[in-house]
């Protein structure tokens, strides 16, 4: 997978990327990030890369000529690489399309700043608009690392072991059950006796109910989506027995 992120913070980029599983993918080969300052493809003294809106009003926009040449400046995978443009505006980012998106070959971000960027660089040369949620941030940046993040650890390779991302929170559309490690007792707190007996298939159906459990308890709402069993069915109703009685 390469990455061309399009900002005017290039070192926001970088800075994330020097450390952790991001920075250990492109030493290995895995990922590649290459990060294109736009401010390197606006004219005059100033070098600037906003103006203020036609029209009047607050706040300024970003001129489409530099961010239209550092566009033109990146090499195209293939002659369909997706350019994303990362706003509020856009369509929810979330693990489903974190996995379509593993299966480009090229992902080129575009991190908009200010109020937002000249419309015909969305109609010209933008495939999709994406939003990482319902809050406003003062730039794409945050949100194009995000998106990578959550994108390069589903790339084959990326992580450890081959099962690490199938067990993820909303994989199943399920939170993840609750981990332990050494020591056995912390804080006067045991580890569940379950987890200690060894007994495999016990531990699944533990953990499976224990998902399903926080799930029911903290987002609800991501049951409606859930790939469920008849044995979570089971399980749910049992749960939700036990909710009414209380
Ligand atoms: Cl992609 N950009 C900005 N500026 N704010 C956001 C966002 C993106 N997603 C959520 N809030």
């Amino acid at each position: 997978m390469r990455y061309d992120v399009l900002t005017i913070f290039p070192e926001m980029i970088r800075a994330y990327l020097k450390e952790g599983i991001l920075a250990r993918a492109a030493k290995r080969g895995l990922i590649e990030v290459q990060v294109t300052d736009i401010r390197a493809f606006a004219g005059g003294a100033h070098k600037n890369t906003d103006d203020r809106p036609f029209g009047g009003g607050d706040g300024m926009v970003m001129k489409p000529g530099p961010i239209y040449r550092a566009l033109d400046s990146v090499p195209r995978v293939e002659e369909n690489s997706l350019v994303l443009l990362l706003t509020p505006q856009g369509k929810r980012f979330d693990q489903e399309m974190a996995w379509e998106l593993s299966r480009q070959k090229q992902l080129i971000l575009v991190c908009g700043r200010y109020e937002g960027i000249d419309e015909r660089i969305r109609e010209l040369c933008v495939d999709r608009e994406l939003s990482i949620g319902d809050y406003v941030l003062s730039g794409g940046e945050l949100a194009a690392l995000v998106l990578m993040d959550a994108v390069s650890r589903l790339v084959p390779g990326v992580l450890g072991g081959q099962n690490s991302t199938q067990e993820d929170s909303f994989e199943d559309g399920l939170l993840e059950y609750p981990h332990y490690t050494r020591p056995r007792v912390f804080m006067g707190r045991e580890v569940p006796e379950i987890l200690l007996s060894g007994d495999h298939e016990k531990i699944r159906q533990w953990r499976r109910a224990q998902s399903l459990k926080r799930t029911l308890e903290k987002r609800p709402d991501l049951l409606q989506k859930a790939q469920l069993t008849g044995e979570d069915g089971a399980i749910l109703e049992k749960l939700k027995e036990g909710a009414e009685k209380q």
